[in-house]
């Protein structure tokens, strides 16, 4: 994974340290002089999701508050899904969260996250301000959380069906569907799309199971740029616990 190529990072597991990560990457292509230059192809903005759980961590508000004083090319970009796991949206905030990054200096404004078109024009003519050196803004993305956080998840334990149903008459493929067809767009279209999904997923799938297990070692390498005597110390237990167990297979 190449995030230099793709202009992509991969997948941050722990919640909210791409924010810190992004921000700093915002600044960076500040000093760079990439931004508000004029030049379309030169000028660089960097976007940063995360969930509304995330927003209760502190590297939200440094990250804002960077960006904020740095005057960074960035777009603050919650998918505010009303819950985190089992939490709801009413345990991580007092205020609406587009109104989270006003005392930083960080202006932002909500969305209906379910409509695709809405998404799309609110992110273009952000992105496009923070790269004409704008600074930083935040986008609020109103949307909801359909289906269980994870398998080990059960969210019938913790929310009412109704509220599941409510969401559900709102989803943004069906609305965005219903939208298209009005245009005139007709069935080949959509039986087309159909197709190509399925198989893209069957091909994600296949490539999927095909990936060897990785070597175990992996996990400590990059943990510093330099050998270091604790790591070594973890990385001679697990290898000795593997072996110990490869015994009684
Ligand atoms: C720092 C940290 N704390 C806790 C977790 C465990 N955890 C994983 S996902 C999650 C909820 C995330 O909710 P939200 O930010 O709203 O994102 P969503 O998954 O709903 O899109 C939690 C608490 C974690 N990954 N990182």
């Amino acid at each position: 994974w190449d995030p230099e190529e793709t202009r992509f990072h991969h997948y941050a597991i722990v919640l909210a340290t791409q924010v810190l990560h992004a921000v700093g990457y915002a600044m960076g292509v500040k000093l760079d002089g990439k931004v508000g230059t004029g030049d379309r192809e030169k000028d660089l903005a960097v976007i940063s999701y995360f969930g509304d759980g995330a927003t209760a961590e502190g590297d939200v508000s440094e990250g804002l508050l960077f960006a904020a004083v740095n005057e960074s090319p960035i777009v603050f970009f919650i998918q505010n899904n009303q819950w985190a796991i089992s939490s709801h949206i009413d345990s991580q905030t007092k205020a609406p969260l587009y109104t989270r990054g006003e005392g930083f200096g960080v202006p932002g404004m909500r969305i209906d996250g379910n409509d695709v078109l809405a998404c799309y024009a609110a992110t273009r003519l952000h992105m496009d301000n923070a790269r004409s050196g704008e600074g930083p803004f935040l986008l609020e993305a109103l949307t909801y959380r359909i289906g269980a956080h994870t398998t080990s998840d059960d969210p019938s334990k913790y929310r009412e069906d109704a509220e599941v149903d409510e969401w559900k008459a709102k989803d943004p493929i069906k609305r965005f569907e219903i939208f298209l067809r009005r245009q005139g767009i007709g069935d080949d279209f959509f039986e087309e799309v159909k197709v190509a999904g399925d198989d893209l997923a069957k091909k994600i799938r296949a490539e999927t199971f095909a990936l060897e297990d990785p070597p175990l070692g992996n996990i400590f390498n990059h943990v510093y740029t330099e050998q270091h005597p604790e790591i070594d110390k973890q990385r001679a237990w697990l290898e000795a616990y593997e072996a110990r167990m490869g015994d009684h297979e």
